[in-house]
């Protein structure tokens, strides 16, 4: 197998989870062909949120954005695949879902940029971060998925 894989730290926000999304989105990134190597149900503290968006910091909707996201569950998972930083960010479509074609998680699913259901790393950079900051490496789980010769030539 050639395919050189990346990982991203993708997040279904509180709103996604009180919307009964998070099998909608499992499905879209499982049926693109991408491997789940960690996941869990968790709600953030508002500090854990703070550091997740410390590049945010000085912005005026950062406080709100750190209570939004601590405000209830969240389910975070780290997903596998070639080039998965980049078609993940295009398959959650833009920030703002008023942006975001049909077809993409924010395009068919949200209305407001304050409440756009999911978090995808945007740089590979970012997603090493992201991971470890979220998870503890024993929390990931080593397979291989059937599909995969079929994936990858
Ligand atoms: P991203 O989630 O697409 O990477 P960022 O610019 O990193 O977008 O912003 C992080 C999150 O902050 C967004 O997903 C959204 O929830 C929130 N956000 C961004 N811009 C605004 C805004 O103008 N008003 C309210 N919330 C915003
Ligand atoms: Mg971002």
């Amino acid at each position: 197998m050639s395919a050189e894989m990346e990982r991203t730290f993708v997040a279904v926000k509180p709103d996604g989870v009180q919307r009964g999304l998070c099998g909608e989105i499992i499905k879209r990134f499982e049926q693109k062909g991408f491997r789940l190597v960690a996941a869990k149900f968790l709600q953030a503290s508002e500090d854990h949120m703070k550091k997740h968006y410390a590049d945010l910091k000085d912005k005026p909707f950062f406080a709100g954005l750190c209570k939004y996201m601590s405000s209830g569950p969240i389910f975070a998972m780290v997903w596998e695949g070639q080039n998965i930083v980049k078609m993940g960010r295009m398959m959650l479509g833009e920030t703002n879902p008023a942006d975001s074609k049909p077809g993409s998680i924010r395009g068919d699913f949200c209305i407001q940029v304050g409440r756009n259901i999911i978090h995808g790393s945007d740089t590979m950079e970012n997603a090493k971060l992201e991971i470890a900051l979220w998870f503890k490496p024993e929390e990931f789980v080593s397979y291989k998925p059937c599909a995969q010769e079929w994936l990858y030539e």
